[in-house]
């Protein structure tokens, strides 16, 4: 995914765990290694994230968090900014509660943003898997 916050633009990301039916896998992904390509600053809607909670398990298997997940799993004493210098990378478990804010500045706040899974994850909708690019197999077209 790439994510794009433009100067003075950019929507609010709301509480979400990148796993969920809305993904439409058969399997969540596990982690996800986020990396910015602007620095992420407060002003600029960093992300923001409730640390340890990837323990609490899927939350809300539609996606985003309701308003009293919300209050029960991030409130906001538990909520860190996690800004970012350019080229930082940052490995997410894809169970952590996180979100971003809008950017307020006259600077883009851009990032790149890739969830792996394992090799035996298959779209539910046609059964068809992944390309596989780490291990045995690795770059070679899946076979059917
Ligand atoms: O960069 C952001 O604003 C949010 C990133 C995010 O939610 C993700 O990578 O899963």
């Amino acid at each position: 995914m790439f994510m794009n916050k433009p100067a003075h633009q950019g929507s609010e990301l709301p509480w979400h765990q990148d796993v969920g039916e809305g993904w439409g896998l058969d399997a969540n992904p596990t982690i996800t290694v986020w990396t910015a390509l602007d620095a992420a600053t407060r002003e600029k809607g960093c992300m923001q994230l409730v640390p340890g909670s990837h323990q609490l398990g899927v939350v809300n298997p539609q996606h985003f968090l309701s308003a009293e997940d919300q209050a029960r799993c991030a409130p906001p004493e538990r909520v860190v900014y996690l800004e970012a210098e350019a080229g930082e990378a940052v490995l997410l478990h894809n169970l952590l509660l996180h979100r971003s804010g809008t950017n307020t500045t006259d600077q883009p706040r851009r990032a790149f943003s890739a969830a792996y899974m394992d090799a035996a994850t298959r779209a539910v909708a046609t059964g068809r898997a992944f390309p596989v690019i780490f291990g045995q197999g690795a770059l070679r077209p899946a076979s059917p």
